[in-house]
């Protein structure tokens, strides 16, 4: 018997319940994954037990010796994968890795211009409830109307007008390769300080299917989890003279001690995104995502920006006569997960917006193809076509249901 249904039989049924449907069904959230068993498996090791406030040979416990080591190796190969000066693995989350750079560079009341959320950044990126948006003066630039594409010349604009500090990209809705070259060029000449929050698309530029944002900017902030497939964490790259600033920011300013399991597992991570088949992994991802975008174009439905070039696809299904909320509802009862998504220029609230959000990072962990892509466009196009017919949804609930035992979750064959 597991310890853990022997200690705790509920939460034995959650996880096993959460692992039936991370087999079962088509997870095709665009920020989840699914990690190898080596990842998994450092998380659930005696590192947990650990306490190393501090970093690497500056710790305040004793018996820092071997987690010393794990963190050392974090860093290292982050910094060799990314071709980075610099990294701090200890952020918690994106959102503290984010927090570290806002802390380490500025000032409350200090000016960020940074991608809305409402056209595809990020809450970290200044939205007005998130603590971004409460310390900073946040202006915000979006995509153009008329090609959804990032509008430089706002962000040219505002950084005229407003003299910001910090200038952020990156995103978490948008489908399109983000030109850091040409931003850091606005960055030179308002000379202000650029960082890239490179969250959605770190397995990408790992495998070298997105240009770096390393060479642009100042810092590169990133989570572990979603197209990298490391662990759910963050992490921190920068320019040399940065680290002292942005460890102090992690710790002591906004951590306590880091989770060392996790820094261990960040480790494996990043040793796997650095072999040559992680490369064809992330070559696979952008196949994917690009089969599903032009089978659901085929079909009929508008794609914001209309297309893909990374792993995710934005689908106006407002303009089929279909809200946000009630695809995704629909969709979950076919056994296909995705997320309803506010698109730009949105006419309708947050909670039941416009459009929904497709990612092919899991499926294509699980070893699906172009060919796997089109059939699931088929499928996403007959639910959102008769969203109310619930006949039709067990239907394709039952071809999901092969298509999937075909394919095992990576924790179904540890
Ligand atoms: N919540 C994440 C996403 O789904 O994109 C971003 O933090």
């Amino acid at each position: 018997m597991h310890p853990i249904e022997k200690t705790d039989p509920a939460i034995w049924k959650v996880i096993q319940a959460e692992r039936i449907r991370q087999q079962t069904g088509l997870e095709m959230i665009a920020s989840e994954n699914y990690t190898s068993p080596a990842v998994l498996a450092a998380q659930g090791s005696v590192l947990t037990n650990k306490y190393a406030e501090g970093y690497p040979g500056k710790r305040y416990y004793g018996g820092c010796e071997a987690v010393d080591e794990a963190e050392a190796l974090a860093i290292e190969r982050a910094c060799k994968l990314f071709g980075a000066e610099a990294a701090n693995v200890q952020p918690h989350a994106g959102a503290s890795a984010n927090m570290a750079v806002y802390f380490a560079c500025l000032q409350p009341g200090d000016s960020i211009v940074a991608m809305s959320l409402a056209h595809g950044g990020h809450l970290t990126h200044g939205m007005h409830l998130n603590f971004s948006g409460k310390l900073y003066k946040v202006h915000h630039y979006g995509v153009r109307k008329e090609d959804e594409l990032i509008d430089l010349d706002q962000i040219e604009t505002l950084c005229r007008d407003h003299k910001p500090k910090l200038l952020v990209a990156g995103a978490s809705a948008y489908a399109r390769v983000i030109p850091f070259d040409q931003i850091s060029e606005i960055c030179k000449r308002h000379g202000c300080l650029f960082m890239v929050d490179m969250a959605h698309i770190a397995g990408l530029v790992a495998g070298e299917q997105h240009p770096s944002p390393v060479p642009w900017a100042d810092f590169v902030t990133s989570t572990t989890h979603k197209t990298l497939r490391g662990p759910r964490s963050g992490f921190v790259l920068c320019k040399k003279e940065w680290l002292p600033k942005i460890n102090q920011a992690v710790f002591p300013g906004l951590q306590g001690g880091p989770l060392m399991h996790v820094v261990a597992a960040k480790a494996i991570g990043f040793l796997e995104a650095s072999q040559p088949a992680f490369r064809a992994y992330a070559a696979q991802m952008v196949a994917n995502a690009r089969a599903l975008a032009n089978e659901l174009q085929v079909l009929g439905f508008r794609l914001v920006s209309g297309g893909t070039d990374n792993h995710l696809v934005l689908v106006d299904v407002n303009a089929a006569g279909v809200s946000g909320k009630v695809a995704e509802k629909a969709l979950d009862a076919a056994g296909i997960t995705i997320n309803r998504n506010g698109i730009p220029f949105d006419t309708r609230p947050p909670m039941d917006p416009s459009g929904i959000r497709i990612g092919s990072p899991a499926l294509t962990t699980r070893g699906m193809n172009e060919l796997h892509m089109k059939q699931i466009a088929q499928w996403i196009g007959s639910i959102l076509r008769a969203p109310a017919d619930l006949a039709l949804q067990a239907r394709v609930r039952g071809e999901v249901d092969e298509l999937c035992q075909a394919f095992p979750a990576p924790h179904e064959h540890a």
